[in-house]
């Protein structure tokens, strides 16, 4: 986003009430027929913006189209989101911010776009992205980790959304290890962490965050729809997808925040909180075994914890889980 205008934003977001044109063009170095143009652009761009006489001005409203103003407009964040890119329509939100990366965009920078054409799920798998329905966003991360403990990102991810889907509704949000989002045993939404790292440190981490907000039933793919659904198609109501997303970035960075200083427990606790099946049992296959367990929890290592019926602890990284009635296989 063009500076000044991101600080005028900023400007005019921070006051309570209205800040005068001779304050913002002290405070922007312009003059006030420049902030006057830019008053004029946002307009253009679908902010309500209320002009008082020997008052000033005031933001009354964003508009509903996303673009990197409105997404930034009352974000109050510390480091996420102060680099925000959006995007009419990419193939892949990831792919940007593995080059953003490279070209050594800082931590907390995020890419988020209306449609992805070519958006990924894990292994290779496609994301359905339909425009202007969902959140389709990636952020990059730097973390002073070890390598082995990248997992927990992605975990933290899921809680994160969870937290979300709770405050902002009724529903009922679980995460399906490892890292399905399902309201009413159907996927809202899917994460898919990558990293770049040397041996024993991260050079960086691309969470991507794929969330279905505002299909209808009939706008999800046929041959997914008996596990998908949306955000509005279960809440019965359409859904904001700016706040949203806003609402997601502080409440991730303040996770990630606590997780800095207090380490992987309260995810931990968190995650199983919202898990499914957690303490029930399911059917679990491997290459050499099929057998009943209780699904126990998850691992500093993102690893599924279960218990087979004679006791025995067992630590999962990959396996076919028999999710029973209403779940599915991933
Ligand atoms: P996943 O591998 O767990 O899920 C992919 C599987 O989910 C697909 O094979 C399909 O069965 C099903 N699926 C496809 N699209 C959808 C959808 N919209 N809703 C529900 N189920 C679906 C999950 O991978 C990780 C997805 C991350 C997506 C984000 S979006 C921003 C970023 N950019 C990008 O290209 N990917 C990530």
């Amino acid at each position: 986003m063009e500076s000044t205008r991101k600080q005028l934003i900023e400007l005019l977001n921070k006051k309570d009430g209205h800040i005068s044109g001779q304050e913002l063009s002290n405070q922007l170095n312009i003059s006030r027929t420049a902030i006057w143009k830019h008053m004029n652009e946002l307009k253009k761009d679908g902010y309500d913006i209320e002009a008082v006489q020997r008052k000033g001005y005031k933001i009354l409203s964003s508009p509903d189209k996303m673009s990197e103003n409105t997404l930034q407009w009352g974000l109050d964040t510390e480091w996420i989101g102060h680099q925000l890119f959006h995007y009419d329509q990419v193939e892949s939100t990831q792919e940007i911010v593995h080059q953003m990366a490279k070209q050594g965009k800082p931590h907390g920078t995020v890419v988020i776009a209306d449609e992805q054409v070519k958006g990924k799920g894990r292994m290779a798998r496609k994301w359905d992205s339909p425009k202007g329905k969902g959140i389709w966003m990636s952020i990059l991360l730097r973390p002073n980790l070890p390598p082995f403990k990248a997992p927990q990102l992605t975990l933290l991810a899921a809680t994160v959304l969870a937290e979300m889907i709770s405050e902002r509704s009724a529903l009922v949000p679980q995460i399906k290890w490892p890292n399905d989002l399902l309201i009413h045993h159907k996927k809202v939404s899917g994460i898919l962490t990558e990293m770049q790292a040397e041996q024993d440190a991260i050079q960086y981490i691309v969470v991507g965050i794929g969330m279905n907000v505002n299909q209808n039933g009939e706008e999800i793919p046929e041959d997914i729809r008996h596990k998908a659904s949306s955000l509005k198609n279960e809440a019965g109501e359409e859904w904001n997808i700016q706040e949203t997303v806003q609402h997601i970035l502080r409440l991730f960075e303040r996770t990630y925040d606590q997780y800095e200083s207090d380490g992987f427990e309260a995810i931990k606790a968190n995650w199983e909180k919202h898990g499914y099946r957690i303490g029930e049992e399911v059917t679990i296959s491997t290459m050499k075994r099929t057998w009943k367990a209780t699904l126990v929890g998850i691992e500093p290592d993102g690893a599924l914890c279960v218990r087979d019926r004679d006791g025995n602890h067992e630590k999962l990284y990959s396996a076919e889980i028999h999710w029973g009635e209403g779940g599915y296989h991933a």
